[in-house]
Protein backbone atom coordinates (compact mmCIF):
# COMPACT_ATOMS: atom_id res chain seq x y z
CA UNK A 1 0.00 0.00 0.00
CA UNK A 2 1.25 3.19 -0.91
CA UNK A 3 1.25 5.93 1.95
CA UNK A 4 -0.27 9.16 1.65
CA UNK A 5 1.63 12.27 2.85
CA UNK A 6 -0.05 15.09 4.13
CA UNK A 7 1.75 18.54 3.23
CA UNK A 8 3.83 19.21 6.27
CA UNK A 9 3.65 23.09 7.57
CA UNK A 10 5.66 24.12 5.03
CA UNK A 11 3.87 23.09 2.37
CA UNK A 12 0.77 24.79 3.74
CA UNK A 13 2.50 28.13 4.07
CA UNK A 14 3.64 27.75 0.07
CA UNK A 15 0.26 26.58 -1.15
CA UNK A 16 -1.19 29.77 0.63
CA UNK A 17 1.36 31.65 -0.70
CA UNK A 18 0.77 30.33 -4.46
CA UNK A 19 -3.28 30.50 -3.99
CA UNK A 20 -3.24 34.20 -3.45
CA UNK A 21 -0.64 35.46 -5.88
CA UNK A 22 0.78 38.41 -5.44
CA UNK A 23 -0.95 39.17 -1.97
CA UNK A 24 1.65 36.65 -0.65
CA UNK A 25 5.18 38.81 -2.02
CA UNK A 26 5.13 41.07 1.08
CA UNK A 27 5.53 38.19 3.17
CA UNK A 28 8.52 37.27 1.68
CA UNK A 29 10.19 41.15 1.46
CA UNK A 30 9.68 41.55 4.93
CA UNK A 31 11.45 38.22 5.58
CA UNK A 32 14.77 39.87 3.89
CA UNK A 33 16.78 42.59 5.80
CA UNK A 34 16.29 45.96 4.08
CA UNK A 35 19.90 46.28 3.16
CA UNK A 36 21.63 50.07 2.57
CA UNK A 37 25.56 50.13 0.36
CA UNK A 38 26.74 53.05 2.21
CA UNK A 39 30.09 54.37 0.19
CA UNK A 40 32.60 56.58 1.99
CA UNK A 41 36.15 57.12 1.91
CA UNK A 42 37.51 56.31 4.99
CA UNK A 43 41.36 56.16 4.15
CA UNK A 44 42.85 59.30 2.06
CA UNK A 45 42.21 62.66 1.95
CA UNK A 46 38.82 62.46 2.51
CA UNK A 47 39.06 60.04 5.06
CA UNK A 48 37.60 62.51 8.15
CA UNK A 49 34.10 62.83 5.69
CA UNK A 50 33.92 58.67 5.60
CA UNK A 51 34.19 58.69 9.71
CA UNK A 52 31.62 61.59 10.63
CA UNK A 53 29.25 60.11 8.48
CA UNK A 54 29.37 56.24 9.10
CA UNK A 55 29.21 57.67 13.00
CA UNK A 56 26.02 59.64 12.41
CA UNK A 57 24.84 56.85 10.09
CA UNK A 58 25.40 54.14 13.25
CA UNK A 59 23.63 56.89 15.59
CA UNK A 60 20.73 57.04 14.24
CA UNK A 61 20.53 53.71 13.92
CA UNK A 62 21.30 53.22 17.72
CA UNK A 63 18.61 55.88 18.08
CA UNK A 64 15.88 54.71 16.22
CA UNK A 65 16.58 50.84 16.44
CA UNK A 66 17.31 48.75 13.26
CA UNK A 67 14.02 47.13 12.81
CA UNK A 68 11.96 49.29 10.77
CA UNK A 69 8.29 48.70 9.22
CA UNK A 70 9.33 44.71 10.00
CA UNK A 71 12.52 44.54 8.52
CA UNK A 72 15.59 44.44 9.78
CA UNK A 73 17.92 47.60 8.64
CA UNK A 74 21.66 46.58 7.41
CA UNK A 75 24.02 48.85 7.24
CA UNK A 76 26.79 48.07 4.43
CA UNK A 77 29.67 50.05 4.60
CA UNK A 78 32.35 50.29 1.38
CA UNK A 79 35.48 52.34 1.33
CA UNK A 80 36.23 54.08 -1.77
CA UNK A 81 39.19 55.79 -1.01
CA UNK A 82 37.44 58.90 -3.04
CA UNK A 83 38.21 57.61 -6.46
CA UNK A 84 35.16 57.81 -8.29
CA UNK A 85 36.15 54.29 -10.71
CA UNK A 86 36.25 52.57 -7.00
CA UNK A 87 32.85 54.30 -6.33
CA UNK A 88 30.95 52.69 -9.51
CA UNK A 89 32.37 49.49 -9.16
CA UNK A 90 31.31 49.17 -4.96
CA UNK A 91 28.44 50.67 -6.46
CA UNK A 92 27.60 47.45 -8.93
CA UNK A 93 28.78 44.85 -6.41
CA UNK A 94 26.27 46.32 -3.68
CA UNK A 95 23.30 46.01 -6.15
CA UNK A 96 23.96 42.99 -7.89
CA UNK A 97 25.84 40.68 -5.52
CA UNK A 98 24.44 42.02 -1.86
CA UNK A 99 20.59 43.35 -3.79
CA UNK A 100 20.98 46.61 -1.72
CA UNK A 101 17.52 48.70 -1.83
CA UNK A 102 19.11 51.94 -1.01
CA UNK A 103 22.65 53.01 -2.25
CA UNK A 104 24.00 56.44 0.04
CA UNK A 105 26.91 58.07 1.09
CA UNK A 106 29.11 59.88 -1.90
CA UNK A 107 31.87 61.64 -0.35
CA UNK A 108 32.47 63.08 -3.37
CA UNK A 109 31.25 64.80 -6.66
CA UNK A 110 33.35 62.61 -9.00
CA UNK A 111 32.38 59.42 -6.68
CA UNK A 112 28.21 60.88 -6.83
CA UNK A 113 28.77 61.40 -10.63
CA UNK A 114 30.14 58.04 -11.57
CA UNK A 115 27.29 56.27 -9.54
CA UNK A 116 24.31 58.55 -10.89
CA UNK A 117 23.79 56.08 -14.12
CA UNK A 118 24.01 53.31 -12.06
CA UNK A 119 21.27 54.15 -9.80
CA UNK A 120 19.39 55.30 -12.90
CA UNK A 121 19.63 51.52 -14.64
CA UNK A 122 19.12 49.41 -11.68
CA UNK A 123 16.41 51.78 -10.10
CA UNK A 124 17.86 52.25 -6.97
CA UNK A 125 17.54 55.41 -5.21
CA UNK A 126 21.01 57.33 -4.21
CA UNK A 127 21.15 58.97 -0.89
CA UNK A 128 23.58 61.68 -1.44
CA UNK A 129 24.95 62.85 1.88
CA UNK A 130 28.40 64.82 0.99
CA UNK A 131 28.88 65.61 -2.27
CA UNK A 132 27.58 69.48 -3.36
CA UNK A 133 28.04 70.24 -6.82
CA UNK A 134 24.52 71.40 -7.75
CA UNK A 135 23.87 69.48 -11.37
CA UNK A 136 24.45 66.12 -9.05
CA UNK A 137 20.77 65.66 -8.45
CA UNK A 138 20.40 66.18 -11.96
CA UNK A 139 22.69 63.11 -13.10
CA UNK A 140 19.78 60.60 -11.97
CA UNK A 141 15.86 60.88 -11.24
CA UNK A 142 17.14 58.10 -8.29
CA UNK A 143 19.55 61.16 -5.87
CA UNK A 144 17.85 62.23 -3.16
CA UNK A 145 20.16 64.74 -1.62
CA UNK A 146 20.59 65.46 2.34
CA UNK A 147 24.50 67.44 1.73
CA UNK A 148 23.91 71.17 0.71
CA UNK A 149 25.38 72.92 -2.33
CA UNK A 150 27.92 75.54 -3.70
CA UNK A 151 25.57 77.84 -5.06
CA UNK A 152 22.98 77.43 -1.79
CA UNK A 153 25.89 78.66 0.48
CA UNK A 154 28.34 81.09 -1.70
CA UNK A 155 25.60 83.43 -2.65
CA UNK A 156 24.81 84.86 0.59
CA UNK A 157 27.79 84.76 1.57
CA UNK A 158 28.07 87.49 -1.48
CA UNK A 159 25.61 89.50 -0.44
CA UNK A 160 27.32 88.92 3.40
CA UNK A 161 30.30 90.83 1.70
CA UNK A 162 28.60 93.38 -0.10
CA UNK A 163 26.86 94.71 2.84
CA UNK A 164 30.74 94.79 4.86
CA UNK A 165 32.45 96.78 2.53
CA UNK A 166 34.37 94.31 0.60
CA UNK A 167 34.18 95.50 -3.22
CA UNK A 168 37.74 93.77 -4.27
CA UNK A 169 37.71 89.85 -3.88
CA UNK A 170 40.17 86.92 -5.01
CA UNK A 171 38.81 83.76 -4.55
CA UNK A 172 40.45 80.41 -4.39
CA UNK A 173 38.80 77.14 -5.25
CA UNK A 174 39.39 73.52 -5.45
CA UNK A 175 39.55 72.78 -9.39
CA UNK A 176 36.81 70.14 -10.02
CA UNK A 177 32.38 70.93 -9.38
CA UNK A 178 31.89 72.18 -6.31
CA UNK A 179 34.88 74.78 -6.45
CA UNK A 180 33.58 76.41 -9.80
CA UNK A 181 30.24 76.26 -8.51
CA UNK A 182 31.35 78.22 -5.29
CA UNK A 183 33.60 80.35 -7.87
CA UNK A 184 30.58 81.45 -10.43
CA UNK A 185 27.70 81.55 -7.90
CA UNK A 186 29.63 83.93 -5.64
CA UNK A 187 31.37 85.97 -7.95
CA UNK A 188 28.22 87.03 -10.35
CA UNK A 189 26.18 87.68 -6.85
CA UNK A 190 29.58 90.28 -5.63
CA UNK A 191 29.36 91.85 -9.24
CA UNK A 192 25.35 91.81 -9.21
CA UNK A 193 25.95 93.96 -5.92
CA UNK A 194 28.17 96.07 -7.73
CA UNK A 195 31.50 94.74 -6.22
CA UNK A 196 34.38 92.59 -8.14
CA UNK A 197 36.46 89.18 -8.68
CA UNK A 198 39.27 90.83 -9.29
CA UNK A 199 41.59 87.44 -9.98
CA UNK A 200 39.75 83.87 -9.75
CA UNK A 201 42.53 80.51 -8.33
CA UNK A 202 41.76 76.92 -8.94
CA UNK A 203 44.28 74.05 -6.89
CA UNK A 204 44.17 71.11 -8.14
CA UNK A 205 41.85 68.78 -5.73
CA UNK A 206 44.42 66.30 -4.75
CA UNK A 207 47.77 67.58 -2.69
CA UNK A 208 47.24 71.05 -3.71
CA UNK A 209 50.30 73.31 -2.10
CA UNK A 210 48.42 76.36 -1.54
CA UNK A 211 51.44 78.72 -0.87
CA UNK A 212 52.52 79.76 -5.12
CA UNK A 213 48.40 81.04 -4.98
CA UNK A 214 48.26 82.92 -1.79
CA UNK A 215 51.55 84.72 -2.38
CA UNK A 216 49.53 86.07 -5.56
CA UNK A 217 46.82 86.74 -3.17
CA UNK A 218 48.96 89.26 -1.16
CA UNK A 219 50.61 90.79 -3.99
CA UNK A 220 46.99 91.67 -5.71
CA UNK A 221 46.02 92.64 -2.02
CA UNK A 222 42.16 92.21 -2.94
CA UNK A 223 39.51 93.53 0.34
CA UNK A 224 38.96 89.68 0.80
CA UNK A 225 40.16 86.21 -0.05
CA UNK A 226 36.98 84.12 -0.77
CA UNK A 227 38.00 80.37 -0.38
CA UNK A 228 35.93 77.11 -1.01
CA UNK A 229 38.21 73.83 -0.63
CA UNK A 230 36.54 70.06 0.30
CA UNK A 231 36.12 68.87 4.00
CA UNK A 232 39.64 67.54 4.66
CA UNK A 233 41.60 70.37 2.60
CA UNK A 234 40.39 73.36 5.02
CA UNK A 235 43.36 72.76 7.61
CA UNK A 236 45.78 73.02 5.29
CA UNK A 237 44.55 76.10 3.29
CA UNK A 238 43.95 77.86 6.66
CA UNK A 239 47.46 77.18 8.43
CA UNK A 240 49.00 78.58 5.03
CA UNK A 241 46.75 81.71 5.27
CA UNK A 242 47.68 82.50 8.65
CA UNK A 243 51.92 81.25 7.97
CA UNK A 244 52.02 83.89 4.59
CA UNK A 245 50.82 86.96 7.36
CA UNK A 246 47.59 87.41 4.77
CA UNK A 247 45.17 88.64 7.74
CA UNK A 248 48.02 90.66 8.76
CA UNK A 249 48.31 92.73 5.40
CA UNK A 250 44.76 93.38 5.54
CA UNK A 251 43.30 91.08 3.61
CA UNK A 252 39.70 89.11 5.38
CA UNK A 253 39.56 85.42 4.78
CA UNK A 254 36.09 84.76 3.83
CA UNK A 255 34.54 81.50 2.86
CA UNK A 256 32.33 78.32 2.79
CA UNK A 257 31.83 76.63 6.19
CA UNK A 258 34.10 73.55 4.28
CA UNK A 259 36.63 75.73 5.70
CA UNK A 260 36.15 76.46 8.92
CA UNK A 261 34.62 72.28 9.56
CA UNK A 262 33.40 71.46 13.50
CA UNK A 263 35.69 68.50 12.91
CA UNK A 264 38.91 70.56 12.23
CA UNK A 265 38.52 73.98 13.99
CA UNK A 266 40.01 73.51 17.24
CA UNK A 267 43.19 72.02 15.44
CA UNK A 268 43.15 75.57 13.73
CA UNK A 269 44.10 77.81 16.66
CA UNK A 270 43.50 81.84 17.20
CA UNK A 271 44.40 82.74 14.00
CA UNK A 272 40.75 81.55 12.40
CA UNK A 273 39.27 83.94 15.04
CA UNK A 274 36.93 86.34 13.23
CA UNK A 275 36.50 83.98 10.03
CA UNK A 276 33.03 84.91 8.63
CA UNK A 277 31.79 81.94 6.83
CA UNK A 278 27.94 80.76 5.21
CA UNK A 279 27.34 77.22 5.48
CA UNK A 280 23.96 75.56 6.27
CA UNK A 281 25.42 73.76 9.44
CA UNK A 282 27.14 74.58 12.96
CA UNK A 283 27.56 72.09 15.87
CA UNK A 284 27.25 75.48 17.79
CA UNK A 285 23.75 75.82 16.24
CA UNK A 286 21.71 76.90 19.44
CA UNK A 287 18.38 74.21 18.95
CA UNK A 288 17.43 71.70 21.69
CA UNK A 289 17.54 69.08 19.31
CA UNK A 290 20.84 70.10 17.88
CA UNK A 291 22.58 70.04 21.41
CA UNK A 292 21.27 66.31 21.82
CA UNK A 293 22.84 65.49 18.61
CA UNK A 294 25.92 67.11 19.64
CA UNK A 295 26.27 65.56 23.02
CA UNK A 296 25.01 62.08 21.94
CA UNK A 297 27.55 61.91 18.71
CA UNK A 298 30.36 63.37 21.03
CA UNK A 299 29.64 60.54 23.35
CA UNK A 300 28.98 57.59 21.31
CA UNK A 301 32.54 58.72 19.58
CA UNK A 302 35.69 59.41 21.85
CA UNK A 303 34.67 63.26 21.79
CA UNK A 304 34.70 63.58 18.42
CA UNK A 305 32.79 67.03 17.74
CA UNK A 306 29.88 66.10 14.37
CA UNK A 307 30.56 68.37 11.00
CA UNK A 308 28.36 69.30 8.71
CA UNK A 309 29.08 65.66 6.95
CA UNK A 310 28.14 64.05 10.22
CA UNK A 311 24.67 65.98 9.97
CA UNK A 312 24.01 65.25 6.30
CA UNK A 313 24.77 61.56 7.15
CA UNK A 314 22.15 61.49 10.07
CA UNK A 315 19.42 63.20 7.67
CA UNK A 316 20.21 61.08 5.10
CA UNK A 317 18.97 58.16 7.39
CA UNK A 318 16.12 59.91 8.68
CA UNK A 319 15.07 60.25 4.81
CA UNK A 320 15.31 56.22 4.12
CA UNK A 321 13.80 55.44 7.50
CA UNK A 322 10.72 57.86 6.92
CA UNK A 323 10.95 56.01 3.31
CA UNK A 324 10.79 52.72 4.46
CA UNK A 325 8.27 53.55 6.89
CA UNK A 326 5.81 54.90 4.50
CA UNK A 327 6.06 52.04 1.99
CA UNK A 328 5.50 49.58 4.71
CA UNK A 329 8.27 47.86 4.15
CA UNK A 330 7.35 46.47 1.34
CA UNK A 331 8.57 48.94 -1.39
CA UNK A 332 10.61 48.97 -4.26
CA UNK A 333 13.01 51.41 -5.52
CA UNK A 334 10.37 53.35 -6.91
CA UNK A 335 7.68 53.29 -3.91
CA UNK A 336 10.84 54.16 -1.34
CA UNK A 337 11.77 57.09 -3.92
CA UNK A 338 8.57 58.13 -3.88
CA UNK A 339 8.44 58.48 -0.34
CA UNK A 340 11.79 60.43 0.01
CA UNK A 341 10.51 63.28 -2.22
CA UNK A 342 8.71 65.87 -0.35
CA UNK A 343 9.69 65.03 3.20
CA UNK A 344 9.47 68.17 5.35
CA UNK A 345 11.66 67.60 8.84
CA UNK A 346 13.60 69.15 12.02
CA UNK A 347 17.05 68.25 11.37
CA UNK A 348 20.03 69.10 13.98
CA UNK A 349 20.88 72.00 11.51
CA UNK A 350 17.01 73.69 11.63
CA UNK A 351 14.34 73.18 9.57
CA UNK A 352 14.88 70.97 5.64
CA UNK A 353 12.55 69.91 2.96
CA UNK A 354 13.47 67.59 0.37
CA UNK A 355 12.04 69.43 -2.82
CA UNK A 356 10.16 67.27 -4.43
CA UNK A 357 10.83 68.74 -8.16
CA UNK A 358 14.18 68.36 -7.75
CA UNK A 359 14.88 66.29 -5.16
CA UNK A 360 17.34 68.36 -3.88
CA UNK A 361 17.68 69.69 0.13
CA UNK A 362 15.51 73.42 1.12
CA UNK A 363 17.38 74.63 4.07
CA UNK A 364 18.09 77.32 6.29
CA UNK A 365 21.72 79.11 5.53
CA UNK A 366 23.45 80.98 8.31
CA UNK A 367 26.39 83.72 8.60
CA UNK A 368 28.70 82.83 11.10
CA UNK A 369 32.10 83.75 12.70
CA UNK A 370 34.47 82.07 14.36
CA UNK A 371 34.61 82.73 18.00
CA UNK A 372 36.22 81.43 21.01
CA UNK A 373 33.35 79.44 23.08
CA UNK A 374 34.01 77.85 26.74
CA UNK A 375 37.38 77.67 25.85
CA UNK A 376 36.67 75.82 22.15
CA UNK A 377 36.75 77.33 18.88
CA UNK A 378 33.20 77.21 17.18
CA UNK A 379 31.26 78.98 14.03
CA UNK A 380 28.78 81.29 16.06
CA UNK A 381 25.69 82.03 14.00
CA UNK A 382 25.00 85.49 13.60
CA UNK A 383 22.28 85.88 10.60
CA UNK A 384 20.21 83.45 9.08
CA UNK A 385 18.85 83.20 5.15
CA UNK A 386 15.80 80.93 5.37
CA UNK A 387 14.52 77.85 3.20
CA UNK A 388 17.17 78.65 0.26
CA UNK A 389 16.99 76.23 -2.13
CA UNK A 390 19.83 75.28 -4.63
CA UNK A 391 19.92 78.73 -6.89
CA UNK A 392 22.07 76.33 -9.77
CA UNK A 393 18.97 74.27 -10.25
CA UNK A 394 17.84 74.94 -14.52
CA UNK A 395 14.48 74.55 -13.89
C1 LIG B 1 32.41 68.15 -1.94
C2 LIG B 1 31.85 69.38 -1.60
C3 LIG B 1 33.22 67.48 -0.99
C4 LIG B 1 32.12 69.94 -0.36
C5 LIG B 1 33.45 68.05 0.24
O1 LIG B 1 34.23 67.46 1.19
C6 LIG B 1 32.92 69.30 0.54
C7 LIG B 1 32.19 67.55 -3.26
C8 LIG B 1 34.72 66.17 1.04
O2 LIG B 1 31.12 67.81 -3.85
O3 LIG B 1 33.10 66.84 -3.74
O4 LIG B 1 33.22 69.86 1.75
Amino acid sequence: MQKRRLPGARGIALSIALATGLAALPVFAQDKPFKIGLILPMTGQQATTGRQIEAAAKLYMAQNGDTVAGRKVQLLVRDDTSLPDMTRRLAQELVVNDKVNVLAGMGITPSALATAPLATQSKTPLVVMSAATSSITEASPYVVRTSFTLPQVSVPLADWASGNGIKKVVTLVSDYGPGIDAEKYFSQRLSANGGQVTEALRVPLRSPDFAPFLQKVRDAKPDALFVFVPSGASAAVMKQFLERGLGKAGIRLIATGDVTEDDQLNAMGDGALGVVTSHHYSAAHPSPLNKQFVQAFEQANKGLRPNFMAVGGYDGMRVIYEALKTTRGVGDGDALLAAMKGQVFESPRGPVSIDAQTRDIVQNVYLRKVERVDGQLYNVEFDVIEGVKDPGKSR
